[in-house]
């Protein structure tokens, strides 16, 4: 990939324009427009559409407006004003004009972004809107973005930990940037997908970072600043060992009136800073952060410490459920680090504040590209939960290999955990859990096209538009997103752009998975390469417990209950049963729950070591395809609709991923072989 362009604040560079360029706004321009009502959100809409013709409100062909500011429906041409939620918007069609209502100034402007979007989905689909009105309100109240951005350059994290896409945009020069202009170019991205809340810091709160909580506070209100005029609130991640480390106090204990005292004051502080923080975000005993369980306390005591001193101003908690023994033995095979999550969180259930917000990785492990959902998100009824995506793609490509990561979201928020209840519904809110969040690990940085892989850019679109309604299905996100992105294409250059990047993208999931480690046994990944690129017995031998324990006669982690680790009991029916035994585990999880001998027949009908050699091999294959698709569109570089720049980028990735890919298939398919010593039916060449 090209090198981190740096300040992204040439001239030279700007910025691409990601999925908001002019000409997806442009339609909107040419007609009569009114936007009513006071508000920054509504300013932000006025500057989207400062070129249009303006109009009254009994006029204008396009009216945004705040409920309030609207003096009577009859001034809309509206026999009466629909009812719409506090945080959602309507769409109203009526006699060949629109009107966009909000109760807020910013519900109305996620209602312009939604005319927006569909006006390009619209393209994409061909389809033409009848009159009527259409609403729609965010399934979770909380859509957040964490940053694991460092204020200064880490020496072996980097300045953004798993960052692929550059720099900061937030920090440059061990401080918060002067021009926060960039800033203010995502939280538009940011509001029109409906993300309302960012986090701006890492979650490993290094020290200098952990200062953002006190001596920087007027620079943290400089980007709060950028946010609050798109609806977005600013959290921070802060560090436990706060009270000692900033406050000098000799403990950091909970239960500590010294310590409660401390976190009051670094609370009431924040706030006279920055009046609508969100509040704070939480890695507490994992990875080497500070947490409760150094006083003997319970991680229920150390969020309700945090969640008392934010209370007073309506802040939250979000507590990181992500908590293991990274310093394991790896001869240790009584411990289990999928377990983990469940021991320390399940046993709390009920016994944290309101205003905390339990914070669960999507998998028990860690990002992999295949595992189960967390069991914990079933387990907790009486706690706010969220669920935890990783939109940077640590373990998917690391954003130079093409990965359409919202196949597998919907897949995970879909999911009926407990037999009946989606992962949404847990997460957003139902008759037993209180509502908690979706939360995405971002993927920008100062690269210029935001993300490295200009594709990944359909990725962070996609998990504002999936947490703002999780039934959407993938490829009707990616229209939009490709609706939007191109709306520079002329209809027949549009029509082939949507083709082209349908056969790269929609199977992109699967076919990363299947050059990567087979049936869910996970983490084979470079270490030497920060989790780049295939490293088999990398974390075989290591600390942090993630082993696939394969050796000539088998492969695969024994997490049954009757003979392994007993995590397949952590799930409620019919997961326990199904996830329990080998008949009916479902293949793609295989080695994930079970050891089986390398001979052990799939239900798709081949030996687990037949499928290891072939789907890698027809993997690598379909890059062809994949490639063509992209070359398909040669005679567009050039024009508005693929700018050289873009054409690129995109080849230089499309080399790399399939040189990464064929060095995944040979590496992981020469590794079985030589354990196993069981020939290639098919032939393949193995080294
Ligand atoms: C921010 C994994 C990543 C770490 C990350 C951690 C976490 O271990 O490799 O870089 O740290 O997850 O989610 O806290």
């Amino acid at each position: 990939m090209s090198p981190d362009p740096g300040d992204f604040s040439t001239p030279a560079t700007p910025p691409h324009p990601a999925w908001l360029p002019d000409a997806a706004v442009a339609p909107f321009r040419l007609d009569t427009v009114c936007v009513l009502g006071a508000g920054a959100a509504l300013d932000a809409v006025r500057d989207e559409l400062t070129d249009a013709p303006s109009a009254d409100a009994a006029e204008a062909r396009l009216v945004i407006a705040r409920t309030d500011a609207v003096a009577a429906p009859s001034a809309l041409g509206l026999p009466a004003l629909p009812d719409i939620p506090d945080d959602g918007h309507a769409i109203v069609r009526a006699a060949g004009r629109v009107a966009v209502l909000g109760a807020t100034d910013v519900a109305a402007l996620r209602g312009f972004y939604a005319l927006v979007r569909e006006h390009a989905a619209d393209r994409a689909t061909g389809r033409v809107r009848p009159e009527g009105t259409v609403i729609s309100a965010p399934s979770a109240p909380l859509r957040m973005l964490d940053h694991w951005d460092n204020v200064e350059v880490h020496p072996w994290m980097g300045q953004v930990e798993r960052g692929y896409a550059g720099g900061s945009i937030f920090y440059a020069e061990g401080r918060v940037r002067s021009d926060l202009s960039r800033v203010r170019a995502y939280a538009r991205l940011l509001a029109s997908i409906g993300v309302d809340a960012v986090c701006v810091n890492n979650v490993n709160v290094h020290a200098r970072e952990a200062r953002l909580l006190t001596d920087d506070l007027g620079e943290v209100a400089r980007i709060a600043a950028q946010f609050r005029a798109y609806g977005i609130r600013t959290f921070l991640s802060v560090s436990f060992g706060s009270p000692m480390t900033l406050g000098g106090l000799a403990t950091g204990d909970p239960l500590d009136p010294a310590v409660a005292d401390w976190w009051v004051d670094a609370a009431a502080g924040v706030y006279a800073a920055v009046p609508d923080f969100g509040g704070f975000l939480v890695k507490a005993d994992s990875e080497g952060q500070p947490g409760p369980f150094a006083y003997g306390r319970t991680h229920a005591d150390g969020a309700n410490v945090l969640a008392a001193a934010l209370r007073p101003h309506g802040g939250i908690v979000l507590w990181r459920a992500f908590v293991y023994d990274h310093e394991q033995d790896w001869r240790d095979r009584s411990t289990d680090r999928a377990r983990a999550a469940y021991d320390h969180f399940v046993p709390l259930d009920g016994q944290f504040a309101d205003n905390v917000i339990v914070q669960v990785k999507h998998g028990p492990i860690d990002f992999q590209v295949r595992e189960p959902l967390s069991p914990v998100l079933a387990a907790m009824p009486r706690t706010r939960l969220a669920i935890e995506l990783q939109v940077t793609q640590e373990y998917t490509g690391q954003q130079r290999h093409v990965c359409y990561l919202a196949s597998a979201w919907s897949e995970y928020l879909g999911f009926r955990l407990d037999g009946e209840r989606t992962v949404a519904e847990i997460v957003t809110g139902d008759e037993q859990n209180s509502p908690g969040a979706v939360v995405g690990v971002s993927n920008v940085g100062t690269d210029r096209f935001w993300t490295g892989h200009p594709l990944a850019q359909a990725n962070l679109y996609a998990f504002g538009r999936l947490a703002w309604d999780p039934t959407l299905t993938p490829t009707a996100v990616l229209d939009e997103w490709i609706g939007l992105t191109f709306a520079a294409a002329s209809d027949d250059a549009f029509r082939r752009i949507r083709v082209a990047l349908h056969a790269m993208m929609d199977g992109s999931w699967l076919r990363y998975e299947s050059y990567t480690a087979p049936l869910g046994v996970g983490f084979m990944v470079s270490a030497e390469q920060r989790h780049y690129g295939p490293g088999v017995d990398a974390y075989e031998y290591s600390k942090w417990g993630t082993y696939h324990f394969a050796d000539r006669d088998g492969v695969g982690v024994d997490r049954s209950v009757a003979t392994g680790t007993g995590y397949a009991g952590q799930y409620p029916s019919p997961w326990r049963e199904r996830y329990e035994s080998v008949d009916t585990c479902p293949d793609e999880l295989l080695l994930f729950f079970h050891h089986v001998p390398y001979g052990h027949v799939l239900h798709a009908g081949k030996t687990v070591i037949q499928h290891i050699y072939d789907s890698r091999h027809d993997a690598v294959e379909e890059l062809d395809a994949v490639e063509a698709a992209w070359e398909s569109l040669a005679d567009l570089v050039g024009t508005a609709a693929v700018p050289a720049a873009l054409d690129a980028r995109m080849r230089e990735l499309l080399c790399e991923q399939r040189r990464s890919a064929i060095e995944w298939r040979d590496q992981v398919r020469s590794y079985f072989f030589r354990k196993s010593g069981v020939p290639d039916l098919a032939g393949h060449t193995i080294y």
